[in-house]
């Protein structure tokens, strides 16, 4: 292969996706962002655009223009979609908190957001995130609005909805399960639980935001082949590599591009086909403005750096590809 095929040239050459989560303002506004993302990706995730927040100004109406923007983008541009998602304990509207609901007044709203949106983008996504981070770290189900209102029954009900408006593959989502832990075995129970149960989930999304604690791909690649033994597909869904500002190594470029390559080839190697990172360059990554997360960890956790030059990890990606 050339040196001048993109990472996105690699991937299709290699059956493989290689995607990476998408800002609408950034399209607009800057011209090499979208040049990036086009000629270095084949596949999208909108970062934001398709949570329930950004989509609900109102308890009755939708706004789907930074949606569409982003989708209509890699459509346009013969990309995999991951819609991204459609229910989440973060990222509600600033109305809802206000909101006495009942019960079913929550059962209807939400069956409602499930249709309109999953339908709306119907032949447009290829894989929905239907529920995110329905866990807790200590592999309990995480105590939520829609946990707590709903019962566990609403992750078989989110699925089962999404199911009668949309063909694309639905996944369950979530962070620190990416290789064997509590967690990951909460999620494996729970999961086996819904397909005993007939609910309609074709895969899992490993989030791998490996902040700090890289996993071990080992264990990365075994988690993958467990879920891929129940009939489930599997991907990484939101890649990003840190380290603590205060345990940083000592080569922390060619050690990130190291892991993101043995990432990129232990799943590979346990069947899963896609990887997204959580932003396309550096100075897009959620890290440096999120809470205290730009204190605790480096900032450059992306395949670019903030001028869109190609950074180690971009070649330890391509390098994982052609192999
Ligand atoms: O990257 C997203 C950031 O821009 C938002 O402010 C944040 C809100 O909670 O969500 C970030 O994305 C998260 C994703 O939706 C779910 N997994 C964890 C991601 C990083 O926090």
């Amino acid at each position: 292969m050339s040196d001048e095929a993109t990472l996105r040239t690699a991937a299709d050459a290699s059956d493989f996706r290689i995607g990476a989560a998408i800002d609408p303002d950034a399209l607009r506004s800057d011209p090499s962002y979208l040049r990036t993302a086009k000629s270095e990706f084949n596949a999208i995730t909108p970062e934001n655009a398709l949570k329930m927040g950004p989509l609900r100004p109102s308890r009755d109406t939708y706004d789907f223009g930074d949606a569409d923007a982003v989708v209509d983008f890699g459509v346009e541009h013969d990309m995999y979609v991951r819609g991204h998602t459609l229910v989440w304990h973060n990222q509600k509207p600033d109305w809802f908190q206000a909101w006495d609901y009942t019960g079913d007044q929550l059962r209807t709203f939400l069956r409602d957001h499930v249709h309109t949106v999953a339908g709306r983008y119907r032949s447009k996504i290829d894989a929905w995130d239907v529920v995110n981070e329905a866990v807790a770290d200590d592999g309990s189900m995480r105590d939520t609005v829609w946990y707590d209102a709903l019962g566990e029954e609403y992750l078989a009900d989110a699925f089962r909805w999404a199911n009668e408006v949309t063909d694309a593959d639905l996944y369950y989502n979530d962070y620190g399960a990416d290789g064997i832990n509590e967690k990951s075995d909460a999620v494996y129970d729970m999961v086996e639980g819904l397909l005993d149960d007939g609910v309609p989930i074709d895969g899992v999304g490993l989030q791998m935001h490996a902040l700090g604690d890289h996993p071990d791909p080992g264990s990365v690649a075994e988690n993958v082949r467990r879920f891929r033994d129940l009939g489930l597909d599997v991907q990484i869904t939101e890649m990003d590599v840190a380290f603590h500002v205060d345990d940083v190594s000592e080569n922390p470029d060619e050690d990130q591009a190291e892991f993101y390559g043995d990432v990129v080839a232990a799943c590979r190697d346990a069947g899963c086909d896609t990887v997204v990172t959580w932003g396309v360059h550096d100075a897009s990554t959620w890290l440096r403005s999120f809470r205290d997360f730009g204190e605790r960890f480096t900032g450059d956790p992306l395949l670019f750096d903030d001028r869109y030059d190609e950074k180690p990890a971009y070649d330890g990606v391509k390098g994982a590809l052609e192999d």
